[in-house]
């Protein structure tokens, strides 16, 4: 592989074109009218312009982006996350086209893109599953007697879902037909599928999710867990790596579970198997992510791999060097997604220029960073600025060292979800271990935020108070 082109924008676009560099391999980028001058687009090798702002006009268009690939000689594409990351009919096209998708066949995406497919997928490999049935419904009078079988509360599924989308709790009988309607009303608009499943509703979940890597000579490894369980509204906020409350023999089961998944769908590259722990630290397959996701740094910070870089080796048809006994955890990793958006005013995307934009620096320090100073955020994509990302040698050190980059990270112009990261970094329960999916929910408040902003104004103010009488003290000395 000599060339590949980045089919996305923004910070993933310019962390893989990094490891291609460092590869020797040419970078292609391609980007809308609104990007003319992102960083993605200076640090490519070479650049088009694929059409307007919209992302239906621009980065979702596969075949417009097929067409420059061809043109330029390029041999392979990655996608990226977002976008056409999960789009199957993309990747097989860009097959078709004698162009090396960086990522799974379409086939498994295609399976792990319907939650009943997958479930179907994985039944002969002794995957644990939430109580629950694996086929889609819409007799309310069955559904009955199977959540009565399984025990109320019960969540009702979208099989085409994502992001909490079509997903209904359900408390006790008598709401059901109703719930069942609306989920089914839901799922067809929203995906053009109306199947959905009802599983038993675990109540206070953690989100911990494991990294594999599939080569095409049969080798699946794990590369441990991320813990995601920090999250608002489906999007998460904070990860890390390790999850503080695997052991290591929960962690193996784990991992030799998700590599189980991976091998019931043919996998081939980098892929997310994502699972749901109850309080009894049960774990449960929830689903499967075909894509590089946007906290893999935590993982590469604990394992010492570049992902991008076995990504691209397996796309080349390289066997992993790597054994499972190679890999060991080294650190604490945290990450931080900074958003532009407005932690006081319900996370409201916070449109602006970037008058001042300094990212932190330091040792255990670094920033997946898709912005500059002086540029404005597009109101067309996702607002994440970048990610920023701790490492230590252990937790509290991470989480110090995190704290400190927050505070050395300087953004004005755009408000951002940089001071609700503080928040949770400092949260005892955040601290101590002990929290679930339900966090921000149970702990979070713009109330509480300006409350500690303002009690550290206060003790600002009292240090400078301190500050300037000492100094009058020493001024005055001298006239003595
Ligand atoms: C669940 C669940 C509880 N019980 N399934 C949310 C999105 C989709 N990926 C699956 N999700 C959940 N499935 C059962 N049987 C709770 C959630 C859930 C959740 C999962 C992971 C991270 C954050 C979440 C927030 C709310 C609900």
């Amino acid at each position: 592989m000599k060339k590949i082109l980045i089919a996305n924008r923004g910070e993933i676009a310019i962390r893989v074109m990094q490891t291609a560099q460092k590869m020797g391999i040419k970078t292609v980028a391609v980007y809308s009218e609104a990007d003319r001058n992102a960083p993605h687009v200076k640090f490519a090798d070479e650049a088009v312009c694929i059409g307007k702002a919209p992302s239906n006009q621009s980065y979702l268009l596969g075949s417009k982006i097929i067409e420059v690939a061809k043109k330029l000689h390029v041999d392979g594409i990655h996608p990226g996350y977002g976008f056409l990351s999960e789009n199957a009919d993309f990747a097989e096209e860009v097959e078709k086209n004698d162009l090396i998708f960086i990522g799974p066949k379409s086939r498994a995406i295609r399976i792990m893109g319907s939650k009943l497919a997958a479930k179907d997928a994985v039944k002969n490999y002794n995957i644990p599953m939430v109580p629950g049935i694996d086929e889609a419904i819409t007799d309310v009078k069955k559904a009955k007697v199977i959540a009565k079988e399984i025990g109320f509360p019960i969540l009702i599924k979208a099989s085409a879902g994502g992001g909490g989308k079509g997903m209904r709790v359900v408390e006790d009988e008598k709401e059901l037909g109703s719930q069942m309607e609306r989920a089914i009303s839901e799922a067809t608009s929203a995906f053009g599928d109306g199947s959905v499943f009802i599983e038993k509703y675990v109540t206070s979940p953690r989100h911990i999710e494991i990294q594999v890597m599939a080569d095409s000579h049969g080798n699946i490894l794990y590369f441990f867990e991320r813990e995601c369980s920090i999250q608002r509204r489906h999007q998460k906020v904070v990860e890390e790596a390790p999850s503080s409350i695997l052991t290591p023999e929960l962690r193996e089961e784990m991992g030799v579970a998700a590599t189980k998944v991976a091998k019931a769908c043919d996998y081939l590259g980098a892929g997310t198997v994502e699972f749901l722990m109850d309080a009894d630290h049960k774990f449960y397959f929830l689903e499967m992510n075909t894509r590089l996701q946007v906290e893999h740094p935590v993982t590469e910070l604990i394992t010492g791999v570049d992902l991008v870089e076995l990504q691209i080796k397996i796309a080349r048809g390289e066997a992993m060097s790597i054994k499972q006994e190679d890999l060991h955890i080294n650190g604490h990793a945290l990450e931080l997604r900074v958003y532009a958006e407005d932690p006081l005013n319900d996370f409201l995307p916070s449109v602006g220029t970037l008058e001042t934009y300094k990212l932190p620096t330091g040792k255990g320090v670094r920033v997946d960073n898709g912005f500059e100073e002086g540029m404005e955020v597009p109101i067309y994509y996702d607002p994440m600025l970048s990610k920023l990302i701790s490492y230590g040698k252990d937790r509290d050190e991470a989480i110090q060292i995190m704290l400190k980059a927050i505070e050395n990270y300087y953004i004005e112009g755009v408000q951002t979800t940089l001071p609700f990261g503080k928040f949770v970094f400092e949260h005892e329960a955040f601290r101590s271990g002990n929290f679930d999916t339900h966090f921000v929910k149970n702990y979070y408040s713009p109330e509480v935020l300006n409350k500690k902003a303002e009690e550290e104004a206060k003790i600002a103010a009292e240090l400078a108070v301190k500050q300037y009488l000492q100094d009058q003290k020493i001024l005055r000395l001298p006239t003595k």
